[in-house]
């Protein structure tokens, strides 16, 4: 209700990114099964073992590109610390020409794991929360020294820099929300993809200097952790099986059943092992328990970030999107600041265009990776693709 579409349209939307993308996501599972089949030194299966991916929802495939696993450069060893990520997070929002953080955010924030021997329960899982629509904004996280943690930080505080760029007075307290869903996570995935470029991880000291590394491995890296499959598990099993749950009449003996099924039609992916109904699967997911009908934002926020990121790089900084550094360019925060502090007061389909020049559309993200899909073809040239 709050993007002013129907279910059906908003399936259909969903639906639409897939079959879009669908070359590129055959081409990258192929290549992904292929090499983990040799790392396990087993047959190459047709749908992916899910205990092979590095992610329980085989939502992010991260760790598969040799010499762009950036978790060997953020680590307790390289002399990172969770303090440490959360205040270059902030310094980098400032470098883009945005506020420091209030006071009242390092008070009232709980950004750090449960220590050991305290008995609270905390869930471990990230989010931003705007506490009196003004300026009381906090954090719950439990950052810990790894490249995970480096982006989610960035992302949290994207939200966390959108609540407070719309609690301005022309905005009345009832608007003093983001444009839709979507666009929060929208803005806060932006965040997280620009801090991902190899050029603001060297800026930062995340990577040496000297860090050389192929640019179609980097591009390779960046379809698998932060995008292509991210697409058939959000935009696929996540917003199915949701609309199939709210929506649809899945039967109360299906759950797990229906579950899987998507995950193996839309992701092909598929259980280590056989799975029944003693067990409700989707639930191990955060947002199916605390989120309901919400996830379908954040593949709505995938394609939003691409296309934000191609506005930014081309017309502001005028930089490779491949290569891009945000930080230094106070520029880039004005012009964010432009569509953030509108807050939910205009329709989102005009406030991107205004901010954009387009409707909402996969032509920059499969534009960002065309130069990936030749050379993955290459790759997999006389091998089995699909599943
Ligand atoms: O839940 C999140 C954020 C909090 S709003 C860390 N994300 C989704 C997830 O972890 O499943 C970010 C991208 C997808
Ligand atoms: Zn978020």
């Amino acid at each position: 209700a709050k993007h002013g579409m129907s279910t059906e349209e908003m399936l259909k939307l969903h639906r639409d990114f897939l079959t879009v993308l669908k070359p590129l996501y055959l081409q990258l599972h192929t290549w992904a099964k292929y090499e983990l089949a040799k790392k396990y030194g087993q047959p190459v299966p047709k749908a992916i073992p899910a205990h092979w991916i590095n992610n329980r929802w085989s939502q992010e495939w991260t760790g598969m590109v040799e010499g762009v696993d950036f978790d060997a450069f953020v680590n307790k060893e390289k002399g990172w610390t969770s303090e440490k990520i959360v205040k270059t997070a902030e310094s980098f929002f400032q470098s883009i020409g945005f506020p420091k953080l209030p006071e009242s955010f390092w008070q009232k924030s709980d950004l750090y794991p449960v220590k050991p021997g305290d008995t609270r329960k905390k869930n471990s899982h990230a989010s931003c929360w705007h506490i009196d629509l003004d300026q009381d904004v906090r954090s719950l996280m439990s950052v810990e020294p790894n490249f995970q943690w480096f982006g989610t930080a960035h992302h949290e505080m994207g939200h966390g820099y959108y609540q407070l760029a719309y609690s301005n007075p022309s905005v009345p307290p009832l608007l003093r929300d983001s444009a839709t869903t979507a666009f929060h996570e929208g803005m806060a995935e932006l965040m997280s993809l620009a801090t991902r470029q190899v050029p603001y991880l060297k800026a930062t000291g995340v990577l040496p200097a000297e860090y050389k590394a192929d640019p179609i491995k980097v591009l390779l890296a960046e379809a698998l952790e932060t995008a292509i499959p991210f697409m058939y598990w959000g935009s696929g099993t996540m917003t199915e099986w949701e609309a199939d749950f709210y929506a649809g009449n899945m039967p109360a003996d299906q759950m797990n059943a229906r579950w899987w099924k998507m995950v193996h039609d839309l992701q092909g992916v598929e259980p280590p092992s056989p799975r029944d109904e003693h067990y409700c699967d989707p639930a191990t997911k955060t947002h199916i328990n605390d989120a309901p009908g919400y996830y379908f934002n954040y593949n709505i926020a995938f394609v939003l970030k691409f296309q934000f990121h191609d506005y930014i790089c081309k017309h502001i900084l005028k930089q490779d999107p491949h290569a891009a550094n945000y930080a230094g360019h106070p520029e880039v925060g004005k012009y964010l600041e432009t569509w953030l502090k509108k807050g939910a007061t205009e329709d989102w389909r005009k406030l991107l265009k205004d901010a954009t020049g387009e409707e909402l559309s996969t032509r920059a993200m499969a534009e960002y990776f065309a130069p990936l899909q030749k050379w993955l073809e290459k790759q997999n040239k006389g091998r089995q693709i699909g599943w």
